[in-house]
């Protein structure tokens, strides 16, 4: 049986984020621009149907050899369902503390501390222009990243590794911050799932 992506279930209340991200921002995030991007997906693929057998990490890490009929719908919407499925999936009520183990030490050697990193993480996510993501990756030799993408893009496509995620588009905060985007991203380091990233450290 053909396999198809579907939207992945929050592990929390759409309010359970509050006061950092307000309930009716999830419910649209998720329920509407998230669940788009999945459909999209899907319908994107109805003429390379070969490829709903495989993971959306594949896809995007080879997204040159999706036919180019598609490519473009893939790469929107398929980055858009990565994304926001990794961005679910960091986030916390309450977060847990800071960055630990060999990801904590990992930080500190390449960026000089955790406050630095979070310096370099905040304005690759404030000078964004329009729409788009910040993120801690890695690189093939293991090596980490901090940049923002365009659009849905994922570093997936340019072979590293994602392991923590801001959405910066408008529909993430405009509801509650409209246009400051610094109270926003501000607000992310309390939310963050720390043993998440760590575990997607250690098995990138
Ligand atoms: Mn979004």
């Amino acid at each position: 049986m053909t396999k198809i992506f579907e939207l992945p279930a929050l592990k929390f209340t759409f309010d359970a984020l509050e006061p950092a991200i307000d309930a009716r921002t999830m419910e649209i995030h998720h329920g509407k621009h998230h669940a788009a991007y999945v459909a999209n997906l899907n319908k994107a693929l109805e003429s390379a149907p070969e490829y709903y057998e495989h993971t959306i990490t594949d896809i995007l890490r080879n997204i040159q050899s999706v036919p180019e009929a598609s490519r473009t719908a893939v790469r929107n919407n398929g980055g858009g369902h990565a994304n926001h499925t990794l961005f679910w999936d960091i986030l916390q009520p309450g977060g847990s503390k800071l960055p630990h183990a060999s990801l904590a030490k990992m930080i500190d050697s390449t960026f000089g501390s955790y406050d630095a990193f979070v310096e370099k993480f905040n304005q690759a996510a404030l000078t964004r222009f329009g729409s788009g993501w910040a993120w801690l990756a890695l690189d093939a030799q293991k090596k980490l990243y901090v940049y923002s993408t365009a659009n849905q893009d994922s570093p997936l496509m340019d072979g590293q590794t994602p392991i923590l995620g801001l959405d910066v588009w408008e529909h993430a905060y405009y509801l509650n911050y409209q246009n400051r985007r610094a109270d926003y991203i501000k607000a992310f380091w309390g939310l963050i799932n720390w043993d998440v990233v760590q575990q997607a450290y250690e098995a990138a």
